[in-house]
């Protein structure tokens, strides 16, 4: 059916001129509202008011402009139904047979701040809902187009098929149209919502996770899965296979590790856990190295990612273990022509990433989502409070803090052995705090890894002294943990007998 009759009413003038320009050249009838009917006029294009169809002023500074018979009949109407038909033709109403309709960016003036109330409620939009609505409702005979980026797609379509739309276009506006529409309801009622109580996540509002794509499958073949949101802001995928959900959820767990250091860094990771962290003064293959000899087996297949470009040398001592995915900010040409040489090997780049605006973090329960900040506070060394007779080294002090870094990363119960510039032994995901650092233990020991002089890291408090004393047997000088338990004194005076140095952070970080 040939589309005869635009209704154009948008926020966005975004490319509505030349979207306007092409439909008038396919002898498409043009009818808009003020604000959208200046700017068409002002560049030539012939449209009609909304007020010459209606007969009826735009009214209430704009709060009634389309909301009129005329116009919603002349979306809503079955064409071809005898008695529709007759309706439309003793009320004089004329088909319309495409809707082009943006919204108040109500969003906008939220995530903007210092707004009045007032101003937040005229931005709620009813007449361009309703249109939006009708239009998507009826599909069957009127396209909808809400998303500007869809002009060009839509002029194509009509020029090849002689003013027509498919059906399988029209729904898919009509699904792009529905889902608009439901996202911004949310959005104003999460508003309303938090006006009632104090917020306490108050990013919310601004959540609007757009669907990126269908991932192939999700964290096992028979789950079907797909990305939504910004993840390709921050992430240029330069080279290799697909991306698959777990790549994407190791992807996301690597990066936010590596970027907690300043130095060149280097972590190695698998099921978002680290397999090993290195860092180095100058060199990211030393970096590579020390992070690779943490454990030398389990980074088969896995993620290695980097806060410094990778050189030539690196990718080459990367080259000879089997990796999923490479991440760094920056591959420079020769290294990226290396790397590629293995086609299905995936390289990512990432930019801009500031965990502190990255938001929000999210859990599947049972019939619904636990929402929470993303844990991104930072150990400031100034609250670290010394609780033991002995102090720290300045080795010690480095070792503790670049420890703590890395357990912040590790699954719960976690226990990370290390020295300042590298991890000797991870124990991650463990039910009980002692057999995490048993496991560390055991890694550390089948890479030949001697723990004396090491420095233990805890995300959570040690509720028994048996977890350092496990610590101390296995050679930890220093100790960096939370506190908090009602036994700090026993474990205290534990560290004490032994000369330990033990730091309090006062943060935990849990990861489950
Ligand atoms: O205040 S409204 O909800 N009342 C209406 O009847 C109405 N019709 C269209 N806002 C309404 N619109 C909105 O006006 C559209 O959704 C669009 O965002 C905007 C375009 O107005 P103008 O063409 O005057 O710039």
């Amino acid at each position: 059916m040939k589309i005869k009759t635009a209704l154009i009413s948008v926020y966005d003038k975004t490319g509505i001129v030349e979207f306007a320009r092409e439909l008038q050249e396919l002898d498409i009838e043009i009818i808009s509202t003020g604000g959208t009917y200046n700017v068409l006029v002002q560049n030539g294009i012939k449209s009609k008011r909304v007020e010459e169809i209606t007969g009826f002023p735009e009214i209430l500074n704009g709060r009634v402009k389309t909301l009129h018979p005329k116009i919603l009949a002349g979306i809503l109407a079955l064409r071809g139904n005898p008695r529709h038909e007759e309706q439309l033709k003793s009320f004089d109403i004329t088909p319309i047979d495409l809707v082009v309709v943006n919204l108040y960016p109500f969003s906008d003036v939220i995530k903007r701040g210092n707004f009045t109330i007032e101003e937040v409620i005229e931005q709620i939009d009813v007449g361009g809902v309703s249109l939006l609505r009708a239009g998507a409702k009826n599909y069957k005979y009127v396209a909808v187009v809400v998303n500007p980026q869809r002009y060009e797609q839509v002029i194509k379509e009509l020029k090849s098929s002689g003013g027509e739309l498919s059906e399988k276009t029209r729904i898919m506006l009509a699904v792009e149209a529905f889902k608009h529409t439901s996202n911004y309801d949310a959005t104003i009622a999460n508003f309303f919502a938090s006006q009632l109580t104090e917020d306490v996540l108050p990013e919310i509002f601004h959540l609007s996770l757009g669907k990126v794509k269908n991932l192939r499958y999700g964290e096992n073949p028979h789950q079907r899965s797909a990305l939504y949101g910004d993840f390709f802001n921050y992430f240029e995928h330069l080279h290799g296979k697909e991306l698959s959900y777990n790549n994407i959820l190791d992807i996301s767990s690597a990066t936010e590790l590596v970027i907690e250091f300043d130095k060149p860094a280097c972590a190695i990771v698998k099921h978002t856990n680290p397999c090993g962290v290195g860092v180095d003064d100058k060199s990211v293959l030393e970096a590579f190295k020390k992070a690779f000899a943490t454990d030398t087996v389990s980074p088969f297949g896995g993620i290695i990612a980097f806060n410094r470009p990778i050189d030539l040398k690196t990718a080459m001592a990367i080259d000879e273990i089997f990796t999923e995915v490479i991440i760094a900010p920056e591959f420079p040409p020769d290294v990226l022509n290396f790397l590629m040489r293995k086609k299905n090997r995936r390289l990512i780049r990432y930019k801009d990433i500031n965990l502190k605006k990255v938001g929000l973090d999210f859990k599947r329960v049972i019939g619904g989502v636990l929402v929470q900040e993303f844990d991104s506070i930072d150990l400031e060394p100034m609250n670290l409070r010394v609780v033991t007779r002995r102090k720290p080294t300045v080795d010690e002090m480095e070792a503790l803090i670049f420890a703590w870094k890395v357990v912040k990363h590790v699954k719960s119960n976690a226990i990370v052995y290390a020295k300042k510039d590298r991890t000797l032994g991870i124990g991650a995901g463990q039910m009980s705090r002692v057999d995490a650092s048993k496991v560390a233990i055991m890694k550390a020991r089948e890479m030949g890894h001697d723990l004396r002089g090491s420095v233990v890291a805890s995300d959570a408090f040690f509720p028994f002294p048996d977890g350092l004393i496990e610590a101390i047997k296995a050679g930890a000088t220093a100790v960096i943990q939370p506190g908090g338990s009602i036994k700090d004194d026993e474990i205290i005076k534990t560290a004490d007998e032994y000369n330990i140095a033990m730091v309090f952070t006062g943060i935990r970080h849990f990861k489950h």
